[in-house]
């Protein structure tokens, strides 16, 4: 199959919509086509920076407006940063990804601090990857050459539901930051989180965005909605399974080049709930104790299901930044 970065909303409906066996079976095949079957990227996420944030995220326990309880923290120091990145390296990951709760990177000190990290985690020989929201071209090229590997800036939803969530930011803000990360040739990490209140159309929409992106992202988080406390979705419903294999399965079939993260949410998923994930063509989670605030399955309870489900973490650096060689040929080439 060739990679495609012209899918139709209708050619995405009709993946979508397919019987779920037949589905997960689809999903499978181009999975094996494409993919180490068995191997799972692991990455670990560190909150640098938490709390305090000017937006209005509504799934969100980091904005300043929504009482969550959460403890603000300042820029962490950089020993602290490289000692944890330490020890999610010893225990098997290989992307470790930092996160910042700015609305935006500005041209400041922590930015300079945070440069420095990047440089070090580098050392360590993961692949570092940073959220820290909307990004400049220049800013961009120098995380690059800090040596950040990918940078993860989710589409979130559709365009269509994306005002009923944040309106401190426009989606097209989002897909400037995305074009400014590709531009520099850094790996373009991008997805979304359902249970937000969409409706499947969104789900659609939101998966139409990012496989018609110029190349697709080289990884794609698929979160379920943590319900926080004190945020506006707190009582929205728990995400379904199925939804959840239904929104990996098709983001495997048509972005086959690309890890498929099963992201946020799997501290309420039972080991053969993430079983079915992966036989959709899941091929990354997020591993350690917490994600950024919230909480996640811990080291030694991944490495018990990775035993059981014979995977095996994938090795570093092992995915092309640029996931799909041939729409980026024909970007440079026209
Ligand atoms: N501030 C930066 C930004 O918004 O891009 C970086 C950090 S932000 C927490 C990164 C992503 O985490 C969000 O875009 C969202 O997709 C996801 N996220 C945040 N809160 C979540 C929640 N309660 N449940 C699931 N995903 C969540
Ligand atoms: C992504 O798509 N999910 C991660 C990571 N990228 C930054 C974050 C999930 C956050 C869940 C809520 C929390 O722990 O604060
Ligand atoms: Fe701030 Fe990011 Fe949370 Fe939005 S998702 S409130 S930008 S930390």
């Amino acid at each position: 199959m060739q990679i495609r970065n012209n899918w139709t909303k209708a050619e995405i409906s009709e993946i979508y919509n397919t019987p779920l066996l037949e589905l997960i079976y689809k999903a499978s095949n181009i999975h094996r086509e494409y993919q180490e079957t068995g191997e799972v990227q692991v990455c670990t996420l560190l909150s640098i920076k938490t709390g305090g944030c000017s937006e209005d995220c509504a799934y969100c326990p980091q904005a300043a407006r929504y009482d969550t309880g959460l403890e603000v923290q300042a820029l962490m120091k950089k020993e602290d940063v490289l000692a944890y990145a330490k020890k999610a390296k010893n225990a098997g990951s290989t992307r470790f990804c930092m996160g910042a709760a700015w609305r935006e990177v500005r041209d400041n000190r922590d930015f300079d601090r945070v440069l420095d990290m990047v440089k070090g985690v580098n050392e360590l020989g993961m692949e570092v990857c940073c959220t820290m929201g909307m990004l400049t071209e220049s800013q961009a090229e120098k995380l690059h050459e800090a040596g950040l590997y990918a940078y993860n800036h989710n589409v979130d939803t559709s365009k269509e539901h994306y005002g009923d969530i944040i309106t401190t930011r426009t989606y097209d803000d989002r897909l400037k930051t995305l074009g400014n990360v590709r531009k520099v040739g850094i790996s373009v990490c991008s997805g979304g989180i359902i249970g937000l209140g969409e409706t499947h159309d969104d789900r659609i929409g939101m998966l139409h965005t990012l496989s018609t992106l110029p190349t697709h992202p080289g990884s794609v988080p698929i979160n379920a909605l943590v319900r926080v406390k004190g945020t506006p979705l707190e009582g929205n419903e728990k995400v379904d399974i199925w939804d959840m294999i239904r929104m990996i399965a098709t983001a495997r079939i048509i972005m086959p080049k690309a890890m498929v993260r099963l992201s946020a949410g799997r501290s309420e998923m039972s080991v053969s709930e993430q079983a079915l994930c992966f036989m959709a063509g899941a091929n990354s989670i997020f591993s350690g104790e917490k994600l950024l605030t919230t909480p996640n399955p811990d080291f030694d309870e991944d490495s018990r299901m990775f035993q059981l489900l014979g995977l095996k973490p994938r090795e570093s650096f092992k995915e092309s930044p640029v996931a799909s060689e041939e729409s980026f040929v024909e970007e440079v080439l026209g």
